[in-house]
């Protein structure tokens, strides 16, 4: 652990040899095979191999979200913002889907089944602005990742509760998460707390220490 307290944002505990780690790999372009695939032709993308378990990967502090601690705010560049409890998030309308995760690290989990709240019903509760291009991801442990208001609007995208059936546990982001599913899976961010919208775009934890701001598994942007 740092001497100092991280800075700002960050995570006040975290796993300080996986970061330091993971940062060499971007350093040193570990695991990039130097190629391309096309979505709709090849399901695996380049240099990833599949697994049948779900490994877990965090920054090692996996808070403990129950009912009373949960709160999920949208606010931002939004003509409404909201702030759920979970009992409200839960009544809103669900939905179930399937698909395949992508992490950077390398492995990939075909046929996940999820049930949770799409994005696109999120966003039309809060009414995003007309400058709104931009979402911010803040989660209970410090952690944040951002991608574009597009992708997170895209119809595959939801904040699940549920997978294979069960209550997603907290190791995995429970009670809430978020799932990107056409992203690398550090984009979708465990124990959500804040959805931010905004106009420009402002790296997250990953993307400030040497991953890619836009990490399409099938151009293989792990690192840049
Ligand atoms: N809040 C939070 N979300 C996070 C992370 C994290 O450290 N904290 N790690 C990310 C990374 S790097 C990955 S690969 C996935 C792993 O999710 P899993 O543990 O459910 O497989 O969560 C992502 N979301
Ligand atoms: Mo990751």
């Amino acid at each position: 652990m740092p001497a100092d307290d991280p800075p700002g944002d960050e995570p006040a505990d975290f796993n300080a040899k996986l970061i330091a780690r993971k940062q060499e790999w971007a350093r040193d372009g570990r695991l990039l095979t130097g190629t391309t695939a096309d979505p709709a032709r090849d399901r695996l993308p380049p240099g990833q191999r599949l697994v049948k378990d779900w490994p877990v990967l965090d920054l090692g502090a996996q808070p403990d979200i129950t009912p009373t601690r949960f709160r999920l705010d949208i606010d931002g560049a939004v003509r409404r913002p909201i702030s759920l409890r979970l009992d409200e998030f839960l009544a809103l309308p669900q939905q179930d889907s399937l698909s395949d995760i992508h992490c950077v690290t390398q492995w990939s989990r075909y046929d996940n089944h999820w049930r949770g709240v799409a994005s696109r019903t999120l966003l039309d509760l809060v009414e995003p602005r007309e400058s709104a291009r931009h979402v911010l991801f803040h989660a209970h442990d410090g952690y944040t990742t951002n991608v574009r208001l597009d992708q997170f609007a895209a119809p595959d995208v939801f904040l699940v509760h549920q997978w294979e059936g069960h209550p997603i546990d907290r190791r995995h982001g429970g009670p809430v998460r978020v799932l990107i599913p056409r992203l690398y899976f550090w984009k979708s961010p465990k124990w959500i707390r804040r959805i931010e919208l905004t106009t420009a775009d402002r790296p997250g934890f990953w993307e400030t220490r040497g991953y890619h701001n836009n990490a399409d598994p099938w151009a293989e942007e792990r690192y840049g």
